[in-house]
This record gives structure tokens, C-alpha cells and sequence, in this order.
């Protein structure tokens, strides 16, 4: 799993952004994203920085965390 602190994402237009983002690089990734805790936690196929970039190319800051 991928986690990242998004902490420029405040509303549910910003969480559906964010995900059709991640969905844009990897179809079949399973995102859950806390808004009240900024965070987002994705499955995915593709690498952490093509998430990161994706991310970032829809206006978010998104800042990679350790990995559990
Ligand atoms: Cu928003």
C-alpha cells in the first residue's frame, strides 16, 4: 500500500479529484481517502511517484509516507 498526507485536500470535490486521478494511471487501484484526516491510502500496480505525479498534475500536494 501507498499512503500519502494530502493536506490541501479539504471537500468531496477534492477526494472525487483526487481519485479520478489515481483511477487515470491505474484503472483497477483501490484508493481510500480520510478526508478529515487528509490522508490517502491507495493499492495500486503503478509506482508511488506515477501516483504522486498524477496527483500533483490535478493540483494537490501530495507527501508520500513510510510505507507500513
Ligand atoms: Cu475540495
Amino acid at each position: 500500500m501507498i499512503a500519502f498526507d494530502i493536506p490541501d485536500m479539504t471537500c468531496g470535490h477534492c477526494k472525487s479529484t483526487v481519485e479520478g486521478a489515481v483511477h487515470r494511471v491505474d484503472a483497477r487501484a483501490t484508493i481510500r481517502i480520510d478526508l478529515a484526516a487528509k490522508t490517502a491510502d491507495v493499492e495500486t500496480a503503478a509506482s508511488a511517484h506515477e501516483i504522486a505525479e498524477a496527483i500533483t498534475a490535478a493540483g494537490y500536494t501530495p507527501h508520500l509516507r513510510a510505507p507500513r
